[in-house]
């Protein structure tokens, strides 16, 4: 079928317009709602590339600055709408922010904030700790994971980081307002962004046992059927401690110390104190203790292979938060653990570089992060730039090979896709921040226009934002909540040639890494969300906009 794939949100004035057609054109014109021809351009043909699997033409409009609503046309066929305007991101990032509060479990949802999307306290019980006989644990509050109602420590931890570290670099993600409650502070309310994630490092915080080491979740036994939260009533389980949970609390405490810091003294200690507390039990325990599963437990594992990027950024969020020279040695002795390490295993991920991974299992860039933020050593701040960049060139290479200028191979069409296109998206925006080269911000630019329409899907993977947004997103309030809609601002994991679900296998076999989607609410391999999918798009349009 003949498509026009365009960003469905749209474009700020002076950004790269493109639209990109899967059918051959020689003209296109932009057109107003009336349908007033209001830009006239040629199309150029890019030719077929292995992500898509379309003969793909692109229609460049970049010149176009005039604000308003239009669509692209050409033989006859029209893209959805779109804006250009000033403002145009205002609304998703709103959105983007608040899918947190809905997210909210425990008894932290009030319905003046929370609107139809209301749920009643769920999970208020106390959680029987897994294999001990030990009381059980009020570990009450935070997010919930997902399409599940699972509470997992390191993917909470990855979610906070990528949005305190968006505060730390784009101080204008604080002026975010989404209506939510407020949450006093030393000297007034805190930002909204800063009382949002609050509600998660509460929950993180009651994670941590008495030693210092923390649980590596909560969740209840198998996940539980589509149903409310609140009628989720099975047993809740601490299942064992990790030592990527400790590691990843441990990095995530110092980071949000620094910023807490300055809003809430003594939440700020608490927090630098059990960041601390944590280290500790790390240094006490150099071995990895890693997680699997309890025997016939179904829900998320999130397994690692090893812990030395957590333990990487551990060490460098504290060096950062304290100063003290200690962490630092430690940062670089986990640093050249992990170059070892890579040389002898091949490193797993897809991307170039350890030192640029924002993922919940690889998360030695978080550490890259805290040390350039830290500005010192001089030393280790060139390296970890070289890092950066050179990945971000490789990311560059990638787009230059299909129409949508997208930074991504056929590799990266995993469970989570939208994700790894996030972490390259939060590369690109670091290496523009570093060094104002223009191409960089351009490729963040079209990884926009690909999450939000510019796909052979055609499809907006933010609910809520665009017009062919997806709209059966799994998750389970959606599934029997009986309203029509799913919040607006939810992240899609997107296509995947993996297939990894029963209802995934409806997609025809041989289709292209980016049509290995379908935009149902079974689809967890496919069309699921998470918080850590959401929250690098927070980081990653703060950058944008800055
Ligand atoms: O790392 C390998 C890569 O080397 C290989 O090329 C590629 C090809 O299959 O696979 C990569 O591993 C994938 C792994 O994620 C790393 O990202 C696995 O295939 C894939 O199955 C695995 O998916 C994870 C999924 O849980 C299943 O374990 C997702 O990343 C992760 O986001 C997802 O997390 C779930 C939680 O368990 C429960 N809550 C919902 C959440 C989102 O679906
Ligand atoms: O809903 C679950 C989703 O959050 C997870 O990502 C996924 C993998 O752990 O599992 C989903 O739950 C399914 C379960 O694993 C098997 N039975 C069907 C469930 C979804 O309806
Ligand atoms: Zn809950």
């Amino acid at each position: 079928m003949n498509r026009i794939f365009i960003d469905q949100v749209g474009f700020l004035p002076g950004e790269t317009k493109k639209a990109v057609l899967n059918f051959s054109a020689s003209d296109f014109e932009v057109k107003d709602e009336g349908g007033k021809a209001v830009y006239h351009g040629k199309v150029s043909h890019f030719g077929t590339d292995e992500i898509s699997g379309e003969d793909t033409f692109v229609a460049d409009f970049s010149e176009f600055d005039e604000p308003g609503r239009y669509s692209v046309s050409a033989e006859g066929v029209d893209s959805a709408h779109f804006n250009i305007a000033g403002d145009v991101y205002d609304k998703l990032m709103k959105d983007i922010c608040k899918c947190f509060y809905y997210l909210r479990c425990g008894d932290a949802l009030d319905p003046k904030y929370a609107g139809v999307y209301y749920h009643k306290p769920c999970h208020m019980s106390k959680a029987t700790v897994y294999g001990e006989d030990t009381d059980p644990v009020d570990v009450t509050g935070g997010w919930h994971d997902a399409g599940d109602f699972g509470r997992y420590s390191t993917a909470g931890a990855v979610a906070v980081a990528h949005l305190l570290y968006g505060v730390r670099f784009f101080k204008d993600l604080l002026k975010v307002e989404f209506n939510i409650p407020k949450v006093a502070g030393d000297k007034g309310d805190l930002p909204d962004i800063l009382a949002e994630v609050r509600v998660e490092l509460d929950f993180l915080l009651k994670m941590q046992r008495d030693n210092g080491s923390v649980w590596h979740k909560v969740t209840t036994f198998n996940h539980a059927p589509f149903i409310m939260p609140e009628d989720d009533t099975a047993e809740l389980f601490l299942f064992n401690v990790s030592s990527l949970a400790t590691a990843d609390i441990a990095a995530v405490f110092a980071l949000s110390y620094t910023v807490y810091k300055d809003y809430d003294k003594a939440y700020g200690d608490k927090l630098l104190k059990a960041s601390r507390k944590a280290y500790e039990w790390l240094k006490e325990n150099p071995e990895p203790l890693l997680f699997r599963n309890a025997p016939g437990s179904n829900t998320g594992e999130y397994g690692e292979a090893e812990d030395i990027s957590n333990r990487f950024w551990a060490a460098a969020a504290l060096y950062e938060a304290t100063g003290e020279p200690g962490f630092l040695e430690d940062a670089k002795k986990q640093r050249d653990r992990l170059l070892e390490h890579e040389a002898k295993a091949k490193f797993k991920g897809n991307q170039g570089d350890a030192f640029t991974c924002f993922g919940w299992a690889e998360v030695a860039g978080l550490g890259t992060l805290s040390i350039l933020l830290k500005g010192e050593p001089a030393d280790l701040c060139a390296e970890l730039r070289v890092r950066m960049q050179k990945e971000a060139d490789r990311l560059l290479a990638n787009a230059s090979k299909n129409g949508f200028g997208l930074c991504m191979t056929k590799n990266d069409f995993i469970w989570g896709s939208n994700m790894e296109l996030l972490k390259y998206l939060m590369v690109l925006t670091m290496a523009y921040k570093d060094t104002g080269k223009s191409e960089y911000r351009k490729a963040v630019s079209a990884g926009l226009d690909y999450l939000l329409g510019a796909n052979s899907m055609d499809v907006s993977y933010v609910t809520g934002n665009g017009e062919k947004a997806f709209k059966n997103p799994h998750l389970r309030p959606t599934a029997v909540d009986d309203i029509e809609e799913p919040w607006p601002g939810l992240v899609s994991g997107g296509p995947n040639v993996g297939l990894q679900d029963e209802r995934a296998k409806e997609v025809p076999k041989d289709s292209a890494p980016m049509k290995c989607y379908y935009d149902h609410i079974d689809c967890y391999s496919l069309n699921e969300i998470t918080i850590y999918w959401n929250s690098p798009l927070v980081f990653v349009l703060a950058g944008f906009l800055a």
